[in-house]
């Protein structure tokens, strides 16, 4: 084996290994998309560089950032010459479907988390398995695969690169659709010195024909966003995305956001769980880590989470996804939760808790201030 070509005498195998690995779902790509799917590729960049002239990103000034590296991704990595980007479910639609009904699916709270975030967190449990499984490869079958495991976790765009190795296409409501498997998947990538004709042209051919679909006349998604924030069709504005404002942002909701917090607490599946693609899935489970979900989460309430302590807070959501909103973060969700369902004891009881308490964070005491006025405006 030369260091020219890793991992070519496993080629008749490479997808029976991932699939042993869990990792039912992958594709190779040349890692020179402005030479090799020109128009595809700037289609992407394109419409990233007009998602942020528009401001859509809202306060995500991450994204502004290392644009040059989200562009070039072959410089995440010296000697990338090519990545396998990976699919990893986190639910599927007949489990979602028979979520309402089925009894040993959780019901109570956790029904207002997106469900992502159901389960430990994804960043840490897909770069684990991942570097584990490489690790493998390089130690038993070729020492000379360099790779670098990116799970939303370095400046690239990964629904670009996931649709350009032919595992599913961009829907309206910009989420990466495979048919047969919906979009309640991770999408994970693993950067490499591997040659890219590693796999059959068999699964080539199939995925070109995946990769050129689209949505039609459906427009389920953009109907059913609470927020409007899918204004153009594969282009979500952030400033109205409730997932935005539960998860990344990190001050008080324009008051228009807030009644969508009657019945979601952290993140959105609204747009995903309308889609027709994700209503007849396959059963594929991922990992055991995204099976079972966290017990502790179902017994909470808004009033618990609005008075929320760090002790408490490190406890609960320790591992967890929901950490992305920091401690204040969840606390704001929570007085929002009240707010809009109209639980004014609570409400009250929350607002009495934080009272002269010297350690309120900034934003609880924004938040409190905000529902005051809307409050009196009733
Ligand atoms: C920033 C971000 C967010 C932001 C903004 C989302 C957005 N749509 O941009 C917020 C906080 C709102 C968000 C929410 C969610 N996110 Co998010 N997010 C990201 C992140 C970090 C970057 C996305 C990005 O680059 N946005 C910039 C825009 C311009 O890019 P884009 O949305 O991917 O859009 C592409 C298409 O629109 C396409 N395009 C546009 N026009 C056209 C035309 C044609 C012809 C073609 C072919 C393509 C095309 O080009 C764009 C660039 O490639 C990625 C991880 C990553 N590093 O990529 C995760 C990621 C996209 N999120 C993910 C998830 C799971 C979610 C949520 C479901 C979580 C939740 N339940 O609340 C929601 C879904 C909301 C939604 N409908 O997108 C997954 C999506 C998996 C999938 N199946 O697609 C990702 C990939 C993380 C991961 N590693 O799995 N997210
Ligand atoms: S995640 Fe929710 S708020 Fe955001 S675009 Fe989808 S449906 Fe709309
Ligand atoms: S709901 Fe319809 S329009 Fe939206 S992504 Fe799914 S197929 Fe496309």
């Amino acid at each position: 084996m030369t260091s020219q070509a890793p991992l070519r005498q496993l080629q008749p195998h490479i997808q029976d290994f991932f699939k042993s690995e869990g990792l039912a779902h992958v594709s190779l790509l040349e890692l020179t998309p402005v030479h090799h799917h020109p128009e595809n590729w700037r289609r992407h960049t394109r419409a990233l560089k007009q998602w942020l002239q528009k401001k859509k990103h809202a306060q995500m000034h991450f994204m502004e950032r290392n644009t040059e590296l989200r562009e070039n991704p072959q410089r995440l990595m010296e000697n990338a010459s090519s990545a396998f980007l990976f699919l990893i479910p986190y639910a599927t639609g007949k489990r979602v479907r028979r979520q309402a009904t089925t009894p040993e699916e959780p019901q109570g709270f956790i029904q207002k988390i997106a469900r992502y975030a159901r389960h430990k967190d994804y960043h840490k449990v897909i770069k684990k398995r991942l570097n584990q499984t490489m690790t493998t490869l390089a130690e038993t079958v070729d020492s000379s695969l360099e790779f670098r495991v990116v799970v939303d976790s370095a400046p690239f765009l990964e629904r670009a690169h996931a649709q350009m190795a032919g595992l599913g296409f961009v829907g309206k409501n910009t989420m990466l659709i495979r048919p047969g498997l919906g979009s309640y998947f991770f999408i994970a990538t693993v950067l490499t010195n591997a040659p890219s004709d590693l796999f059959s042209l068999e699964s080539t051919k199939r995925s070109t024909a995946i990769e050129n679909l689209d949505c039609g006349s459906c427009n389920l998604c953009v109907e059913a966003c609470p927020t409007d924030a899918l204004t153009e069709a594969r282009s979500l504005d952030a400033n109205r995305c409730f997932s935005f404002w539960s998860i990344e942002s990190r001050q008080t909701a324009p008051d228009g956001i807030v009644p969508t917090f009657k019945d979601l607490f952290f993140g959105c599946d609204i747009c995903q769980s309308v889609c027709p693609y994700n209503h007849v899935t396959s059963d594929d489970r991922g990992f055991p880590e995204f099976q079972s979900t966290s017990s502790s989460l179902n017994r909470l309430t808004l009033l618990q989470i609005a008075c929320l302590s760090q002790q408490e807070y490190e406890s609960l959501f320790g591992g967890l996804p929901l950490t992305r909103a920091k401690r204040a973060g969840l606390i704001r969700n929570a007085l929002y939760g009240l707010f809009a369902n109209e639980d004014w004891g609570a409400l009250e009881r929350a607002r009495a808790h934080w009272k002269g308490q010297e350690n309120c964070p900034e934003l609880v005491q924004s938040t409190l201030d905000q529902l005051h006025r809307l409050q009196s405006k009733l």
